[in-house]
């Protein structure tokens, strides 16, 4: 019967020879569009390169960068390769100030990213006759959407929930028995906090979290999955817009602590942050990926900024991905507070723009409570010490 029966998702991965013979003829196919499709950034990226000499992932390195900055200056749609009229959806990273990082999708980018996610699924365990809560803000942000169809693409039933409202997010999770929920690390202890101390918590039957989006470590890994009780646990999601949105890593039960890329669409390397040059495997630095697959807006190794390693290869239960140890930080000083990208340096030039503010300020993170809050404290000038409330107002 049409529509009741789901293709099964890849969660294994192909062997290390045929992956790297797939990973090659994808990189020389795409380098080979790029340095031709006619995109003047693209063209004059890779103006000293023969595509020719691009065959197989050894010559990856011989690719220059691309970086979050490349993404600003071609804002919004310079970076796109396809035409418009094959493309069919946008979205876009959240910034404090300035323009936001735009992302464009084909409908076959839209397949992939849906395959990557249900994999994602897959992977923590969750099944086709599953209800998935999914938590995720919907809209420009990738984690609603991105988890939605990736989710459909498994054969679940999606509850596009989105964030916040707790009072509305509880009855229906009691209601549906859903048993897998995907939400920022931060709302999941949210929820469990919220349901406890409406005494619903032994009425939910949820035993799996899809968790990512932002940093979380082991603590709260163990906070998260005491808060919840009754068996459940906790799963590493990774990715970003710049790549596909989430979906481009994800943690397995037997392997807790490494992230399987989906490495037949996402290539990892690891580079040293200060110089660029690639790290012998195992070492720490920042992730490095290029996307092999995308049509609309591809990116050769892209500087994530995000500090990882590669793992050993070996995963369980015959797996092939390419492992990575979970995020521990970035290179730069973006701070993720509640699913919003913050550098610091934009709320510096939003103070420092005020003709009211002083040369003095703070920026005050407060993660005890499940919801991060981040308060700044700026220093008036003398002579606007007297109207506190004004300045505030237009900063906030
Ligand atoms: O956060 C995509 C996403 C949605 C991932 C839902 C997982 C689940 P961006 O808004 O572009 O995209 O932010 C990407 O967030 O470079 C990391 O610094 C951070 N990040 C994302 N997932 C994780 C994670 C989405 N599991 C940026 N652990 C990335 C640590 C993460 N950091």
């Amino acid at each position: 019967m049409p529509g009741t029966s789901f293709d099964p998702v890849d969660i294994v991965g192909l062997p290390t020879v045929e992956k790297r013979s797939l990973q090659g003829e994808r990189l020389a196919a795409l380098v080979a569009r790029l340095a031709t499709c006619g995109n003047a950034f693209w063209t004059e990226r890779l103006a000293d390169i023969d595509p020719t000499s691009i065959t197989s992932v050894d010559d990856l390195t011989s690719l220059p960068f691309t970086v979050k900055q490349d993404l600003r200056d071609q804002y919004p749609l310079g970076m796109v390769t396809t035409p418009m009229a094959e493309t069919t959806r946008l979205h876009a990273s959240s910034g404090t100030s300035g323009k936001p990082t735009i992302v464009v999708y084909t409908p076959n980018d839209l397949a992939i990213w849906a395959e990557v996610n249900a994999r994602a699924l897959a992977l923590a365990g969750t099944r086709p006759d599953d209800i998935l809560h999914n938590g995720y803000g919907y809209g420009l942000f990738t984690g609603g959407l991105g988890l939605h169809y990736g989710g459909e693409r498994l054969g679940c039933t999606v509850v596009p929930v989105s964030g916040g409202n707790t009072a509305l997010q509880l009855p229906l999770l009691e209601d549906l028995g859903s048993r897998v929920m995907s939400a920022t690390p931060s709302f999941a202890l949210l929820l469990a906090e919220r349901a406890r101390e409406q005494g619903l918590l032994d009425r939910l039957s949820v035993e799996i979290g899809i968790l990512g989006a932002e940093p979380w470590s082991e603590g709260m890994r163990a906070r998260i999955e005491s808060a919840w009780g009754n068996g459940f646990r906790a799963f590493d999601i990774y990715g970003l817009s710049e790549i596909i949105g989430p979906g481009v890593a994800m943690e397995a039960p037997d392997d807790l602590g490494a992230l399987n890329v989906f490495d037949d669409h996402f290539l990892p390397e690891i580079i040293d942050p200060d110089t660029g040059d690639p790290l012998p495997g195992g070492e720490w630095g920042e992730l490095v990926i290029t996307t092999l697959t995308k049509e609309a807006m591809p990116v050769l190794r892209y500087r994530t900024g995000d500090i990882t390693r590669i793992l050993a290869e070996g995963g369980t239960a015959g797996r092939h991905w390419t492992r990575i140890a979970r995020l521990t930080g970035r290179v730069d000083d973006m701070i993720i507070i509640r699913g919003v990208n913050v550098y610091p340096r934009e709320i510096e030039s939003v103070l420092m723009d005020d003709p009211d503010v002083g040369a003095n300020y703070a920026i005050v993170i407060d993660r005890r409570v499940s919801m991060a809050e981040l308060r700044v404290r700026a220093e008036l000038t003398a002579g606007a010490a007297d109207r506190p409330d004004e300045a505030a107002r237009r900063i906030q």
